[in-house]
């Protein structure tokens, strides 16, 4: 028995659901809604005491860390191998997973939180967002909750964010011009796997560091990625907070509620 707490398929919640749906990895889909806070709820800090998405729970035994999920998953389940069988290229598959957590997540997440968080409580009353920080069990967290809800980062700091996505896109542009298909040459890793759960937005997003002209071994790696089924039944899962939001702009455009 296999289940997975997990947020909409992006960021760490998407790298887990893309090792899933890669190895075809049977599961109950647990949804946690970070739009609602259900992570810092007792019931679910009681399975995870980190406040946090992705976790799972396999035979009553809990893992959380997506990187580590990942690696678990591939290890204890059958379906295709997404790691490699020598050591050292499985070490070259780690440096790649570290540093996307390290340093390429981080960048981007400071950056998204600075855009998305102060929308998502502004409904909230003081006492009630205080309510909400009081839940949160990691400082960090909390700070960046506080931060970003209020009167967001300085632009120094986002500027050093947004110059480390751009440092991260020229590596990974660099390292694909050398070979490819995948980031480690044939064979299709959790390399890949981590790298896209964070690049796949980086198009939309900052068009102007990730396109076909600057980036083109990137952008092909992209397309790859995105004709992978694996990828495509991941990106599929439901997506509520996207959702929601298409929802409200319609609300917005159409206050009455009249039919078009
Ligand atoms: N290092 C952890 C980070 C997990 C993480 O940052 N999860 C985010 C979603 S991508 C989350 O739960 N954010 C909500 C919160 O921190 O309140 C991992 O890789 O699993």
């Amino acid at each position: 028995m296999l289940e997975v707490y997990h947020a909409e398929p992006g960021a760490n919640s998407l790298k887990v659901l893309l090792a899933l749906k890669e190895k075809q990895i049977e599961f109950q889909s647990c949804y946690i809604s970070l739009n609602k806070f259900e992570q810092h709820e007792d019931w679910f800090k009681a399975i995870n005491p980190m406040g946090q998405v992705p976790v799972i729970v396999h035979d009553g035994k809990v893992i959380n860390e997506s990187t580590v999920i990942n690696e678990y998953l591939d290890a204890v389940f059958e379906g295709p191998k997404l790691r490699p069988d020598d050591e050292y290229g499985r070490a070259m598959m780690r440096i790649w997973t570290k540093w996307v957590d390290e340093y390429f997540c981080p960048a981007l997440s400071y950056l998204a939180w600075n855009q998305i968080i102060a929308a998502m409580v502004k409904d909230l009353t003081e006492a009630e967002f205080e309510a909400k920080l009081a839940r949160i069990p990691l400082k960090e967290q909390r700070d960046k909750w506080r931060i970003t809800a209020r009167e967001g980062y300085p632009q120094d700091r986002l500027d050093e964010w947004r110059g480390q996505v751009a440092s991260s896109i020229t590596r990974l542009e660099t390292a694909l011009a050398k070979g490819g298909p995948w980031l480690l040459g044939e064979q299709f890793t959790l390399a890949d796997i981590a790298v896209f759960s964070m690049a796949h937005p980086v198009p939309m997003g900052y068009p102007d560091l990730m396109n076909d002209r600057d980036t083109p071994h990137l952008m092909a790696w992209h397309r790859r990625m995105l004709e992978r089924p694996g990828v495509q039944a991941a990106l599929a899962m439901p997506n509520r907070y996207r959702d929601e939001m298409l929802a409200s702009k319609r609300a917005d455009l159409n206050p009455g509620g009249a039919s078009r």
